[in-house]
């Protein structure tokens, strides 16, 4: 085992997130893209309700049968009473808790949530054509304002824009046809992979009205009452949570935004202190915006870095992206990995137990086969291979020549 800071011979555990029984592709394909973890969740299980160790268990042993590990769960999602502090939130806090507890007592160490108002994360167009035939996901912020403007209607909705913003969605809207208008709401509405909650068009007034009162201030209050409560269980069950960052990492229609940048991660990490209290770096979310600096974020804040994401962007100065090669964009993932595995090298020095540091390639392109068939936006399979066997190669370049 590596004995010093600069010895970076271990390598991060490479991962893959399944969705469950329902996903087109099996554990046995993932096996042969050279995962070696599993990330995923109890789908099945309606939001807000406790993980029973049962079902822990039935899952756990799936995913072993084949020789796999399940090493991440992504998401235990947090349901919207508990971020907006309403209803039932005390109810759900508990089995949040409990959750936690059956997780960590059947072996399960990381889990993966997060704190996103209304809509887990957000992409206006899931076959962006690429010239060289691939499909990528993107954000478009001049489609996103078309849709809130123009489609939804959001009370309020042009004091979020600028004048030229709000001439472009505009005339964007006019080349419109109905078809292309229904994509685009389904796009946004209807939940990406992963997502717990779709909404149809006359429901996510009212979702969104939720939070008519509730200011960034008082969401990153709500996250640190919550914070309170769960992490002293996560400490006691042995389990690493990691909160994803927001995607896109700005606010959107109206709503709090509260774990964006690298001050809020700071202040929830400084909130409760302790290793069990992190966050998954996402250099695909994080990366969107230029004023985060990835670097700078693994070397002062990589000790709470409990899951990691890697992908790749290509940004406008606006705020527009579409999801670029691993290798190349706007993230410099040559440096992204080399100093996460310094991070790693560190934690093996200092005796940390949680040196496993689990990644796994974030989306990929729709390409080749899977062209033809009916994919998860983002998780199909060959992009993804693609995706992971080129940061493996990147990985294995850096080790070498350290
Ligand atoms: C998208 C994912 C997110 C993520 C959740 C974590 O591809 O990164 O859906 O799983 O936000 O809670």
């Amino acid at each position: 085992m590596a004995s010093d800071v600069n010895n970076l011979s271990l390598g991060l555990e490479q991962t893959w997130r399944w969705f469950g029984p329902d996903d087109p592709i099996p554990l046995f394909h993932i096996k042969m893209a050279g995962a070696t973890g599993i990330v995923t969740a109890l789908h099945h299980i309606p939001n807000g309700q406790v993980w029973t160790s049962m079902e822990i268990k039935k899952r756990k042993q799936e995913i072993e049968e084949i020789g796999l590990s399940w090493s991440v769960v992504e998401s235990l999602p947090v349901h919207e009473d508990i971020k907006k502090r309403t209803g039932r939130y005390k109810e759900y806090i508990e089995n949040y808790k409990q959750s936690i507890r059956n997780l960590g007592h059947s072996g399960i160490d990381v889990i993966c949530y997060n704190f996103m108002p209304v809509l887990d994360w957000t992409r206006t167009d899931l076959a962006h054509q690429l010239s060289s035939g691939s499909k990528a996901l993107r954000f478009d912020l001049t489609q996103l304002s078309l849709f809130d403007l123009f489609l939804l209607k959001r009370r309020g909705a042009e004091e979020n824009y600028s004048s030229v913003q709000i001439e472009a969605a505009e005339n964007l809207f006019r080349t419109m046809n109905k078809d292309q208008e229904r994509v685009l709401i389904s796009n946004i509405l209807a939940g990406l992979p992963g997502a717990e909650e779709g909404y149809s068009l006359d429901h996510f007034q009212s979702a969104l009205d939720g939070y008519n009162t509730i200011s960034s201030e008082q969401l990153t209050v709500n996250l640190v009452a919550f914070l309170e409560e769960i992490i002293p269980i996560a400490i006691e069950s042995g389990v690493f949570m990691a909160i994803h960052p927001d995607d896109p990492p700005f606010p959107i229609l109206g709503l709090p935004r509260v774990v964006s940048i690298e001050k809020d991660i700071k202040v929830l990490v400084g909130a409760v202190d302790s290793p069990h209290n992190g966050f998954c770096f996402c250099t695909g979310s994080f990366g969107v915006r230029a004023d985060n600096d990835l670097l700078g974020m693994i070397r002062r804040l990589g000790h709470r870095i409990n899951f990691i994401h890697l992908r790749n962007i290509i940004r406008d100065e606006v705020g527009s992206f579409y999801e670029s090669d691993h290798l190349s964009g706007n993230v410099d993932m040559f440096q992204v990995v080399k100093t996460l595995l310094q991070e790693q090298a560190r934690r093996i020095q200092t005796g940390r137990s949680d040196y496993r540091m689990p990644m796994r390639p974030d989306h990929g392109h729709q390409m080749l086969n899977d062209l033809y068939k009916e994919v998860n936006p983002g998780y199909s399979a060959i992009g993804r291979l693609k995706g992971l066997a080129e940061l493996r190669g990147l990985e294995h370049g850096i080790k070498l020549s350290n």
